[in-house]
């Protein structure tokens, strides 16, 4: 297979030049947390950890966690190793409970953030040749800025649409013929729909692939995506804490994303009780990040949850992967008393052929919890037929059981009634007041 690596010095290096990195540079990191941040200052002292004691990766375990809470408590900038003047950019998340998470970048920081997506660029395909459109935000969230940096880093051109305009877009993928679409997946999917309902053949657009991220989503919505786009669609995932997106990236065996783990160092671990899980274990995924400057955050808890996997890659490339992430530790919603992910209800409607339009609506009446799906017929599906409309409903709801463990009500609505997303969609709606 074709591996289009940006840095084949280390994207392909092998396992001893790898650790040698690591560890050199967690060792400069933990003495840099240690004598800059006064946050790990004192929680080194309180654990008992001189810097010194850190020797190599392998010694990564004693040292303490990160969370999104000691961001929150330092807010904005208490985490920040390096004055104000060396700080080039501020981005934050939103987060929908409490203070935004701000985060900051030196020259340097910037530069490994643009490689690993340039990284990302290039494991999907691309060139310096090709226009890299980005309709991810931008402003304060770092989907935006952080592919367009990547995009120029490779070379390639960046072209700065933003999200929202839906037809204004389309125009653009005609018109300047852009070549790889870069958005969340369910605007890319938003997208595709869109072409299909303005009678446009995406197998006449010059767009050939399609880095998609920012949110959970399934196989099914890509084999959806896939189709109505007609291009390759290629996972992407990272967050602000750690650096934005680039974090990991698909090669072109689109299964798992590579780490750029040259730069931020990945475990997986028991969320409950700390200790680090083997590869193939689902557990919290955690970041070091062993080469920042301003933001060096130690074993931050992504709250993500998915495994990691050494396994030889077809592409060449020998960093880590992580399997697609199921979900967050705080978006499993505990129904009567069962986990349900979104991720394995998206599962479910695609198989059966559902578009991926879904709305999780939890309530909770007479203290029993109740858990409806409202799922948008298609083209396809689409009958004012109350008897089809029925037995489609009951073999989702059966589907559902199977696959959860709960029974769920479904609920057919008409095609384009929900609503649509430019960024990251909204799937669940919890009326119950825990
Ligand atoms: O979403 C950064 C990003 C932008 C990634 C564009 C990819 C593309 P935050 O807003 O801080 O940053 O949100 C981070 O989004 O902890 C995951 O829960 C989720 N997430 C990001 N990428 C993926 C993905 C950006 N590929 C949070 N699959 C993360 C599943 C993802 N979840």
């Amino acid at each position: 297979m074709e591996n289009n690596c940006f840095q084949p010095e280390i994207e392909c290096a092998d396992l001893k030049t790898l650790r040698k990195v690591q560890s050199d540079r967690l060792v400069s990191m933990v003495k840099r947390c240690y004598e800059k941040i006064p946050f790990y200052h004192q929680k080194f002292d309180e654990m008992g950890i001189k810097p010194e004691y850190i020797k190599s990766i392998d010694d990564l375990s004693k040292l303490p966690f990160t969370y999104k809470t000691d961001l929150r408590d330092t807010y904005p900038f208490g985490l920040f190793a390096v004055p104000k003047e060396e700080l080039i950019r501020v981005h934050a998340s939103s987060g929908t409970t409490g203070k935004q998470t701000v985060v900051g970048y030196t020259k340097y920081d910037i530069e490994i953030w643009s490689d690993s997506v340039a990284r990302a660029i290039a494991a999907a395909g691309g060139t310096k040749e090709d226009l890299v459109h980005v309709a991810y935000g931008y402003g304060l969230f770092t989907g935006g800025l952080g592919i367009h940096y990547g995009a120029e880093r490779l070379g390639a051109t960046a072209l700065p649409v933003s999200s929202g305009n839906t037809a204004r877009q389309i125009q653009i993928f005609q018109d300047y013929e852009s070549d790889i679409l870069c958005c969340t997946p369910s605007y890319a999917a938003y997208l595709g729909e869109t072409c299909r309902d303005m009678g446009i053949d995406t197998k006449e657009l010059p767009l050939r692939a399609g880095i998609f991220g920012a949110e959970a989503w399934s196989e099914g919505m890509r084999e959806n995506i896939e189709k109505l786009l007609n291009i390759k669609a290629y996972d992407i995932y990272g967050l602000s804490e750690i650096a934005g997106p680039g974090v990991a990236y698909e090669c072109c065996e689109q299964n798992g994303m590579h780490v750029c783990e040259d730069y931020f160092y990945p475990e997986i671990i028991d969320s409950d009780t700390g200790e680090v899980l083997p590869d193939g274990q689902q557990g919290e995924l955690v970041f070091t990040c062993i080469a920042k400057e301003a933001l060096p955050l130690v074993r931050y808890r992504t709250k993500d949850i998915c495994s990691l996997s050494h396994e030889k890659c077809s592409c060449g490339r020998t960093l880590v992967k992580m399997m697609k992430p199921q979900g967050r530790t705080d978006d499993m919603l505990v129904i009567r008393g069962v986990n349900v992910f979104p991720s394995q209800i998206e599962y479910v409607l695609t198989k059966l052929g559902m578009e991926p339009n879904y709305l999780i609506v939890v309530d909770r009446v007479n203290n029993h919890d109740t858990l409806e799906v409202q799922v948008e017929m298609t083209a396809n599906t689409f009958s004012d037929s109350v008897k089809v409309i029925n037995k489609l409903e009951s073999k989702i709801a059966s589907e559902l059981k199977t696959t959860l463990n709960i029974a769920a009500k479904v609920v057919l609505v008409e095609p384009k009634t929900l609503a649509r997303s430019e960024g990251k969609a909204k799937r669940v709606l919890d009326n119950r007041k825990l």
